[in-house]
């Protein structure tokens, strides 16, 4: 049996076409259905549904024997103990800072909200701006509304809910994908199995 973790969100879209060339369609319709564990029409793969920032660690226990996560996600985890052979090109957006429109640029010490903590430390430090990381779990636009931060850390992709918390974007941190990652000891013990998924997955994506 090969288990594969997706979060349920817009990676589980962007993903299920690339799982169907597979011959992988999950029998239920996480959309509706409560389950976790996900039956496909290949009678050895199956699915576990689970939030986007679990993924890393369903798979470093080999809980999952692979998974689907974004690059921000992997990142923000900073595991050595995965392989990351694919990059999927699904899911797509830019990891930014942003800040109230016209703004002016800030000297000196900043406050910066975001749940990607590590990351933004990462970012700031390396260009010798002195940064307060203030961590929260959602709603980041709203943090410079209210006087929490001076910047926020997000996820961007059209910019509209920036734009309509009076937000702009201001500097790329880094382009995001959604990743194909493995177990390290799965990719030995069911080397066959994985190694066939992952031709697949090269070849539908070659082919795009
Ligand atoms: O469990 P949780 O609710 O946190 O995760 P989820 O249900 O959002 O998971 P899922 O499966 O949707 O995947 C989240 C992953 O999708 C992220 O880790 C990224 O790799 C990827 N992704 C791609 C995005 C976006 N684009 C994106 N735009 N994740 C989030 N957003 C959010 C962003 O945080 C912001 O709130 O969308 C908003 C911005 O969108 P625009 O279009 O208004 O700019
Ligand atoms: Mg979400």
């Amino acid at each position: 049996m090969l288990t594969i973790a997706v979060s349920k969100g817009r990676i589980y879209e962007d993903a299920l076409p690339l799982l169907e060339e597979a011959g992988i369609t999950p029998i239920d319709d996480p959309k509706k259905s409560r389950k976790l564990i996900l039956k496909t029409t290949r009678d050895d793969v199956e699915l576990v549904i689970i939030r986007a920032t679990d993924v890393p660690t369903f798979v470093e226990y080999g809980a999952a024997d692979m998974g689907i996560a974004g690059k921000d996600v992997l990142l923000e985890h900073g595991s050595d103990n995965l392989y990351e052979p694919l990059d999927l090109g699904i899911a797509g957006c830019r990891l930014m800072t942003a800040a109230p429109v016209d703004a002016p640029e800030i000297s000196g010490r900043v406050r910066v909200a975001t749940k990607y903590v590590k990351t933004a430390q990462r970012y700031f430090a390396d260009r010798g701006i002195q940064a307060d990381i203030i961590k929260l779990y959602g709603s980041m636009e709203l943090a410079p509304l209210v006087g929490l931060a001076d910047y926020i850390v997000d996820l961007v992709d059209t910019g509209n809910t920036l734009k309509a918390n009076g937000l702009e974007p201001r500097d790329l941190i880094i382009n995001i994908t959604s990743r194909l990652v493995i177990n390290k000891a799965a990719m030995k013990m069911k080397h066959q199995a994985i190694q066939a998924l992952l031709d697949q997955f090269e070849t539908t994506l070659a082919n795009r």
